[in-house]
Formats: C-alpha cells, structure tokens, sequence
C-alpha cells in the first residue's frame, strides 16, 4: 500500500531536514557518522512519522512499539529525529558529542529519551530487540518490536545467536530492517567479510524476508505493513533488507568509504547543504 500523497511530501521534506541536521551536527562537533545516517533517514523517517506507535511525553509507555537502533553510531540522524517527533526541544542538538550533552556519540539510554536501548558496540541490537520480543509477547502487548541493522554487524556472531533465537521462539512481533549501505568502517563488506547472500541466510534461519530500495519511502513503508501482517499470520520474525547508499543524498558523500566517520569542514558543509536545499 502507497504512503497518502500528502503523507509522502511531508516524509519527504522531514528527510531533507534530517539530512540538514546530520550535515550540520557533525560539522559542529568536528566527528561523527554522517555516511550511516544519511543512508538510513528514509527507513527512520516511515517508521517514526508513519509508523510507530509511541508517545514522548511518557517515553516509557508499556504499550509502546520498541524501536532498536542497532548501529548506534548512527546519532545524527537518531537524535534529530527524535527532536522531531517531540522527545526533546532540538535547539541543543549542536552541543552534539559534548561533554555533558545528553546527545553523546553513540546512544545511551540513561542520557537521552525514547532511546530503547544503549548501543555502539555493534552487534548487541538484535539480541536485545529479540528478548523485548520475548518479555512483550509475555506481557500480551498489542505492540511490535523494530530493530535497525547494520550490514557491518552482521559480522557478528553474537548477531546470528539472536537470529536463530528469534526463529526459534517464533517471534512474528519482530520487524528488522537491515540498512544495506555495502560499506563498514574502512571498506566494502564484501571486500572485508563477504556477507551475500544475506537474503538466503536469513530464510535458512527461518526469517521472512522482503527486498527493497531503501531510499524509496513507498517501498519502505508498504513493506513494513507487509511484515505486521506476515509475523503474526506465520508466527515468523520478519527482515527487510533495505537497499540503500551510504552518504545519501550529498553527491561527495555517497559510496565514498571516507564519509563513515568523517564530518564535512566549512566549505563542504556549504556544498552539501546546497545539495540537499536542490533536492539533487
Ligand atoms: C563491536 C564493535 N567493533 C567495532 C566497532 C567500530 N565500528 C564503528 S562503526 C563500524 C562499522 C560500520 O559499518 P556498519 O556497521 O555497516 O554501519 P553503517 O555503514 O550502516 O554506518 C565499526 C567497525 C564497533 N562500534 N563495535
């Protein structure tokens, strides 16, 4: 099913102000992750403005949807858009990475809310998106669990033990989208640690699998409907492999190894935000 046309120009200028943001943090802190943020705006973007069901004037909700970011370095883009849903005012978000900002390299929990979980040593998502499956299926929630991936911690083997597990208890309340970049820290995946062929791993383990383009918030959106109606009809965790670009959406950046964990300086921050103002 098609995001309402409405919907969709509201995603899309939401994206282009994340973009905004990401760009704009990592320039101020002088570091962080522009490539994995940009990559992953559009799949946050359906999720929390189309999507989950959460309320951040009570981040603790019990029946809340739980919303796992695995590649918690990603921050840029979680705290803004967290900003944008209402958790915090936003107007601090450039004290990004400082000593004593609640907005600190890699999530934490104890330090921002509607963080559902602390991460940054990759590979521990999916375990703890697994066992919030496990405890809402026991308290009978009516409420979903997502879980965002990363391609690099897929190399993991603490990622594939949560995989197997989820098959095994059936967990049809887990949705994982997996940000399919193709590139880790210093390189290529494939040139590091050959990850293909994902999608058959993933039905080995018992998953339901959906392919998509990652950047396309129609697809993205029809296809995590696709995964609340197949879960609990096959009683099966489902994944969605999001195919996307790293450094999305700024053309230095996109593709380009360098920009994992490099922020833009003056003049490529003025490029980029051009980019981005243009829609190219
Ligand atoms: C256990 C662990 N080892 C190493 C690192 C250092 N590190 C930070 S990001 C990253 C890989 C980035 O690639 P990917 O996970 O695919 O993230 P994305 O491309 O989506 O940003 C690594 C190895 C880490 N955070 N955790």
């Amino acid at each position: 099913m098609p995001l309402p046309e409405e919907k969709l120009i509201e995603l899309k200028e939401i994206c282009k102000d994340l973009r905004r943001n990401i760009l704009k943090m990592t320039h101020a802190a002088a570091s962080g992750h522009p490539g994995g943020s940009l990559s992953a705006t559009e799949i946050l973007s359906v999720l929390y403005f189309s999507i989950l069901k959460y309320d951040p004037t009570n981040p603790n909700w019990h029946e809340r949807d739980r919303m796992v970011i695995s590649k918690g370095h990603a921050t840029p883009l979680v705290y803004s858009i967290l900003a944008k849903a209402g958790y915090y005012k936003g107007d601090d978000l450039l004290t990004f990475r400082r000593l004593g900002s609640p907005y600190q390299g890699h999530i934490d929990r104890l330090k921002a809310p509607g963080i559902e979980t602390s991460t940054g040593s990759l590979g521990h998502g999916t375990s703890n998106a697994v066992g919030m499956a496990l405890g809402c299926r026991l308290d009978k929630l009516n409420n979903r669990i997502y879980l965002l991936q990363s391609d690099g911690e897929l190399q993991e083997g603490s990622t594939w033990e949560a995989i197997m597990s989820a098959a095994h208890y059936k967990l049809g309340n887990l949705t994982a989208i997996l940000d399919r970049n193709r590139i880790q820290l210093d390189g290529w995946t494939e040139e590091t640690m050959t990850l293909e062929p994902i999608n058959k791993k993933y039905e080995a383990f018992g998953w339901h699998v959906i392919e998509i383009d990652g950047h396309d918030l129609n697809q993205i959106y029809d296809a995590i409907l696709k995964t609340k109606e197949i879960g609990p009809k096959e009683n099966k965790p489902c994944v969605i492999i999001a195919h996307t670009v790293k450094g999305k959406g700024v053309s230095f950046m996109e593709d380009e190894v360098k920009w994992h964990g490099v922020a833009p300086n003056d003049d490529e921050l003025e490029k980029a935000l051009q980019e981005i103002e243009r829609g190219s």
